[in-house]
C-alpha cells in the first residue's frame, strides 16, 4: 500500500491548546506523524510519496467560498488587528443569535467560523491544511487509477471540519474530499467509515442530506465526549440522505468486545448500502492510553479491525485523523493497514 504524505504538515504547529482552562502544548502535534512514518518503515510499507499541488477546484466544490477566504487570510487579518498571540476563538454565535452574517472584525470572524476554541491557528495553518487535503486527493487518485488501497497520512486531520467551520484540530475535511472525488470518478455509491474516537461531525454534516454517500461513525457518546453536540444514534440523515447516516455512540470504558460489534454492524450497513468505494477516517484515539479519550482498545484490536474492514473487499482510502498516545499512534494506525492487507 502506498502512503501519501507532505512535510508541509509541520507548518501547522501552534504553541497553545485551551484544555481544562489552561494553555497546553497541543495534543495534535507534528511528532505524531514521525511515529507513523517510522512504523511504516519498520513494517516494510516504504512506498511513501509526496502529493502534488492540491486540487483547488475540488476543495472549492466542497467548502463555502467565504470560509476558504477566511482560512487563507485569517492570520494576516489577525496580525493587522494587532493581536499578539495565536488565533483562538472566544465569541460564538450561540442560541438565538445571528448565524448567517459573518462579522467584519477578525475576532468576530474567528468565532463565526470556529466550532470549538481548543484549536489555534497560526501563519502556517492554511498551507498545512492544503497539504493535508492534497495527500488525501493524491491517495484517492491512486485508488481511482486502479490501486486497491492507499494511505493518506494527513495532518492536520479533517473529520470535525464542516464545509464552513473549523475546530477539533481540523480545517478541511479530507475524508469528504475523497468521497466526493470517488463520486466524480464514477462510483455511484461511496461509504465513509469513521473509527476515530470522536464523532465525525463534519463528515456527517457534509453528507447528511445526500443519499449517495453513506456515513457511519463509532465514537464516544455525545453526552460524554467532544464534539458534544452531534453524534446521537437517532441522527439517520434527512431528505435524500434519510437512512444514509449511522452513528454508534458508546460509553466511557468501552473495550473491543463491544466496539467490534459496532464495527461489524457499521460494515454490514455499508455492504447493504452497496458502496463501490470506501473511505476510512483512521483515528487511533480509541486506544486505551489515549490522553484525551475513554475507550479501551489495545494495539492488537486495531489489527483485527483492519481485517474486518478488509473483508468488504472495496477500493479503500485511509485518511489519518486523530490519536494522541504519541508513541502508539504509529503501531495502531499501521496495524489497521496491515490487518486490511492480510
Ligand atoms: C481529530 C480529533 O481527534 N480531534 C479531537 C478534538 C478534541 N478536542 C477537545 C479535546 C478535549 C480534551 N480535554 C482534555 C482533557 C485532558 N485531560
Ligand atoms: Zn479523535
Amino acid at each position: 500500500m502506498k502512503t501519501f504524505f507532505s512535510e508541509d504538515h509541520r507548518r501547522h504547529f501552534p504553541q497553545a491548546e485551551l484544555s481544562g482552562g489552561e494553555f497546553v502544548t497541543p495534543f495534535e502535534r507534528p511528532s505524531r506523524l514521525e511515529y507513523v512514518l517510522s512504523r511504516l518503515h519498520e513494517r516494510g510499507l516504504r512506498d511513501i510519496v509526496a502529493p502534488g499541488a492540491p486540487d483547488m477546484e475540488a476543495i472549492r466544490a466542497l467548502c463555502a467560498p467565504d470560509y476558504l477566504a477566511f482560512l487563507e487570510t485569517a492570520w494576516s487579518e489577525w496580525k493587522a488587528a494587532g493581536m499578539a498571540g495565536e488565533i483562538i476563538a472566544a465569541s460564538f454565535p450561540a442560541r438565538r443569535m445571528q448565524t448567517a452574517r459573518p462579522p467584519r472584525n477578525i475576532d468576530g470572524k474567528v468565532g463565526y467560523y470556529a466550532l470549538a476554541a481548543e484549536t489555534a491557528m497560526t501563519g502556517g495553518t492554511w498551507a498545512a491544511a492544503l497539504s493535508s487535503a492534497a495527500s488525501a486527493q493524491a491517495a484517492q487518485a491512486h485508488v481511482a487509477a486502479g490501486a486497491k488501497s492507499a494511505f493518506a497520512l494527513c495532518r492536520p486531520p479533517g473529520h470535525h471540519a464542516t464545509a464552513d467551520m473549523y475546530g477539533g484540530y481540523c480545517f478541511i475535511n479530507n475524508a469528504a474530499l475523497v468521497a466526493d472525488a470517488f463520486r466524480r470518478d464514477g462510483a455511484q455509491r461511496v461509504a465513509v467509515l469513521d473509527i476515530d474516537f470522536h464523532h465525525g461531525n463534519g463528515t456527517q454534516d457534509i453528507f447528511y442530506g445526500r443519499g449517495d454517500v453513506f456515513f457511519a461513525s463509532l465514537h464516544g457518546a455525545p453526552e460524554d465526549a467532544f464534539p458534544y453536540f452531534l453524534g446521537y444514534a437517532d441522527e439517520t440523515g434527512q431528505g435524500a440522505g434519510e437512512g444514509a447516516n449511522a452513528n454508534y455512540p458508546m460509553p466511557p470504558g468501552t473495550a473491543y468486545d463491544v466496539w467490534f460489534g459496532a464495527l461489524d454492524a457499521a460494515l454490514a450497513r455499508i455492504r447493504d448500502f452497496g458502496a463501490e468505494a470506501l473511505v476510512i477516517s483512521l483515528g487511533t484515539d480509541a486506544y486505551k492510553d489515549d490522553p484525551i479519550s475513554f475507550f479501551k482498545l489495545d494495539s492488537p484490536d486495531f489489527l483485527d479491525a483492519g481485517v474486518r474492514i478488509g473483508k468488504l473487499g472495496l477500493p479503500t482510502v485511509f485518511c489519518m485523523e486523530g490519536g494522541y498516545a504519541i508513541e502508539q499512534v504509529g503501531i495502531n494506525a499501521v496495524n489497521v493497514l496491515e490487518g486490511f492487507l492480510d
